[in-house]
């Protein structure tokens, strides 16, 4: 298929009704945008406390903006959520892709849309996947819908009646989502031109980027290199800040005079790379290819070993000192979220208070307050404290998420104490 581009409002939707399934980091904050164009939108989740805080017009997670639009939709009748699947004019299937122990997707959520999907599509329908996804898996939904429904086709032929499939991944960036979802370029692949153009319409009622089109496996791929692409920069960065302790360099320094070369632009290290897409994603491409895959499985590879660096760290700076008391700043997997999914910071306080059972691990207390998450909760020497207490009584310090709020923190209150500053956070502001 050629690749075809729609500006911001070229296309036009006869689509009014929109099921999202799965309201989570991508399908609520879709729900909210569609709904506040005037689209009627159901969202549907198996999570009975996700469908009752939508309906009273709440988020159930931290993202900016998205408790105006949620409250604004659901007050103005646009938004509804349910468990069951409703029936539609298109359905968006925006459900986690975990990976497996061998790092392939599983694919189970995405089956379960499409089993429920099935049973309520019509002829004319548009079934668009949204979850990042291995190449050939907007495919294998459509088949799963296909094989429950042999009345119906991805294309109009044998005197079947056709519904239309598509991909389109999100690409937003948690914390900007309520902006980037609007300003961001799409890029939509369909199993045939006219479900990609058919969602590209249903994308310009909101989407002000431009809409590009290919076919549905070269926008799995597309999506998947993205972050590939990131994972392997920042696994540049983290390699340059293990090869600069050991030469005695500043790294931050290093890639700040780097960065003046008009062709470089590094990235910032940090603890090791969380979230649920670029921690993920790359591994996609690996499973899809291994043989070829070298450098984005070696990225992998050195992002990953990041949080095993700075638990080393840690136990040098408090090696000597009896039952140290060691202050760890931000679980997040990034700034001024409360995501801790695959967050480096949740494994580098396990890891600190496993292998050190003698000292006490005080975790300063920001976007998740008093809550641990379950892999630190049953550890008996974990525990929360507020911020200014946990580093009051801290033998060392650790940075590990660049939280705006931190920046409350006086350099007095550091004096004396041993300080890991896994983001250069406290360097920035010097
Ligand atoms: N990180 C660094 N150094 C950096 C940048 C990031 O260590 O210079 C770390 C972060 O601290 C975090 C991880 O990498 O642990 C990922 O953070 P991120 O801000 O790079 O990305 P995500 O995971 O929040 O969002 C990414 C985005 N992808 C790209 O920028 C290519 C976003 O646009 C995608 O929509 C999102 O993945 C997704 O859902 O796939």
């Amino acid at each position: 298929m050629n690749t075809q581009t729609y500006s911001a409002g070229e296309a036009a939707t006869e689509i009014s009704t929109v099921a999202v399934v799965g309201l989570g980091y991508i399908g609520l904050p879709t729900a909210a945008i569609l709904a506040g164009k005037g689209l009627k939108v159901v969202g549907v989740d198996v999570n009975p406390s996700t469908v009752e805080a939508v309906n009273e017009g709440r988020v159930p997670f931290v993202e900016p903006d998205l408790a105006v639009h949620v409250a604004g939709a659901v007050s103005q009748g646009f938004l509804q959520a349910q468990d069951e699947m409703p029936e539609a004019d298109a359905y968006i299937v925006a459900v986690p892709t975990p990976f497996q122990e061998d790092k392939t997707a599983d694919l189970i959520y995405v089956e379960q849309a499409a089993r429920n999907i099935a049973a309520r599509i019509r002829p004319g329908n548009l079934v668009i996947l949204e979850s990042t996804s291995p190449p050939g898996t907007t495919r294998r939904m459509a088949d799963v819908i296909l094989e429950l429904r042999p009345d119906l086709a991805a294309d109009a032929n044998g005197g079947k009646e056709a519904v239309l499939f598509a991909h389109c991944p999100e690409r937003v960036l948690p914390g900007r989502i309520m902006i980037e979802l609007v300003t961001n370029d799409r890029i939509i692949g369909g199993l045939t031109p006219e479900a990609a153009s058919t969602a590209a319409g249903l994308y310009s009622t909101f989407c002000q980027g431009s809409i590009h089109l290919t076919d549905a496996a070269t926008a799995e791929m597309a999506k998947l290199v993205e972050n590939a692409y990131r994972d392997v920069n920042i696994a540049f960065a983290n390699e340059l800040s293990v090869i600069s302790d050991n030469l005695g360099i500043d790294v931050w320094n290093l890639i700040e005079l780097a960065n003046h070369h008009p062709r470089v632009n590094i990235l910032q290290p940090g603890p090791g790379v969380g979230g649920h897409c670029i921690a993920v994603d790359p591994w996609f491409i690996v499973s899809a290819d291994p043989e070829n895959s070298r450098l984005i499985r070696t990225a992998r590879e050195v992002n990953d070993a990041k949080p095993g660096h700075v638990v080393a760290e840690v136990k040098s700076a408090v090696d000597g000192i009896d039952a140290p008391v060691i202050a760890t700043l931000g679980l997040a997997f990034k700034a001024n979220i409360d995501d801790t999914r695959e967050s480096p910071a949740v494994e580098i306080v396990r890891r600190l208070a496993v292998e050190n059972p003698d000292a006490r691990i005080v975790v300063g207390r920001s976007f998740l307050g008093t809550t641990l998450p379950d892999e630190l909760s049953p550890l008996p020497n974990v525990e929360t404290m507020v911020i200014d207490d946990a580093v009051a009584t801290a033998d060392a310090v650790v940075l590990l998420v660049d939280h705006d709020s931190f920046r409350e923190i006086r350099p007095e209150q550091l004096a004396g104490k041993a300080v890991i500053d896994t983001r250069g956070f406290w360097r920035a502001t010097a």
